[in-house]
């Protein structure tokens, strides 16, 4: 299985987030996508490739594009307003303010386009992020070109990043991109699964009044569990789109046997849609020993996992989410991709 890598990751690179009224050295790090490059070439599963520029366009097919100028241009206007070190939102326009009116203010508009302060934007972020859907639309071309799967290797991760706000560390929703890049080259029923331990709210609400992309996610209870807002199982899609989303929402803690079952459960969904192409939100801080969440995935749940969706028999393309373990996340991403690599063959 070939993989594309984002070689302008590292231009994304946050020192600190908030957490608890103090900065913390952040999660969401260069070295994550390191630590895979060089798990992938230890053991190489196939090509690595770089990036090829298919251009704004796909990006705009998903994200609202003043969304995407203010991305563009946004860490000049935070140096011309005397900012100092990473750029975060104070301020929201939440129910009873204004959305539908677009501040001057730099300030405001941080806001206006954001969920969450947890999501530090830094001098290289959108090149990083640009890149980002460069190589998940790279990854895409391979599979349409006949792979059986491709993965891409990229940071800052896509999947709570909406149609016109960042948070949550992501800024472009690759997952978004790609599926959407699938339908307008002619594929009728793209299939979207979320494996990351956070529910995928971007994506979601991007595809929730459509009955073309199925999202389906399984991931910890917002009750408890970021994005808190989005993610719960009544959420089933809406006009059009009813029926043709599925959240599976686990406790904190949960055994890795009702986590294969809510997956089983997850794929039958899937299975009734029959999609033309599988597109997985892989985020492994699902992992035992990650820093920021509660499932008890190990390398040989990882290993399953990749096993039981190369047996779907879809064309799959794994883009990379979350993985916050920064040391182990390489040899997770790894036995995932090998155990489809190996199922698939
Ligand atoms: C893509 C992805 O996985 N995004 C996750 C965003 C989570 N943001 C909230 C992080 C909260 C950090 N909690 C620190 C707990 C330290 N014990
Ligand atoms: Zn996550």
């Amino acid at each position: 299985m070939k993989t594309v890598f984002n070689g302008r990751h590292g231009l994304h690179a946050a020192t600190h987030e908030f957490f608890r009224g103090r900065l913390v050295p952040a999660f969401e790090i260069p070295a994550r996508a390191d630590f895979v490059l060089n798990a992938l070439r230890e053991r190489p599963l196939g090509e690595l490739l770089a990036p090829v520029d298919h251009g704004m366009a796909p990006l705009e097919r998903v994200h609202a594009p003043a969304y995407l100028r203010f991305l563009q241009g946004a860490w000049d206007e935070w140096q011309q307003l005397g900012g100092e070190g990473d750029a975060f939102p104070a301020v929201w326009p939440v129910r009873t303010l204004r959305s539908d009116v677009e501040p001057r203010s730099f300030a405001a508009r941080m806001g206006l386009y954001s969920m969450d302060s947890g999501t530090p934007l830094t001098s290289g972020s959108w090149e990083a992020a640009y890149w980002g859907a460069q190589s998940a639309l790279t990854a895409l071309d391979q599979v349409l070109a006949g792979e059986r799967g491709a993965y891409c290797l990229t940071r800052p991760p896509g999947h709570h990043a909406g149609a016109d706000f960042f948070g949550g560390y992501c800024f472009v929703n690759n997952a978004a991109v790609a599926a959407q890049a699938a339908r307008d080259a002619g594929l009728a029923r793209v299939a979207i699964l979320d494996v990351d331990y956070h529910h995928g709210n971007g994506t979601q609400a991007i595809f929730y009044e459509r009955a073309d992309v199925f999202f389906a996610s399984i991931h910890g209870d917002p009750q408890t569990e970021y994005p808190f807002f989005l993610g719960h199982a009544d959420e089933q899609g809406a006009g059009a789109g009813l029926g043709f989303n599925a959240n599976f929402p686990l406790p904190v803690g949960v055994d890795n046997e009702r986590w294969f079952d809510a997956l089983e459960q997850a794929l039958g969904r899937l299975q009734a849609f029959d999609p033309q192409l599988l597109v997985v939100s892989l985020g492994v801080d699902t992992y035992g020993g990650d820093p920021i969440s509660h499932f008890k995935l190990d390398r040989p749940e990882f290993a399953r996992l990749g096993e039981r969706l190369a047996r779907l028999g879809w064309p799959t393309l794994f883009l990379q989410e979350g993985g916050y373990a920064t040391e182990a996340i390489g040899w997770n991403v790894h036995a995932v991709l090998q155990g489809f690599a190996q199922a698939a063959r």
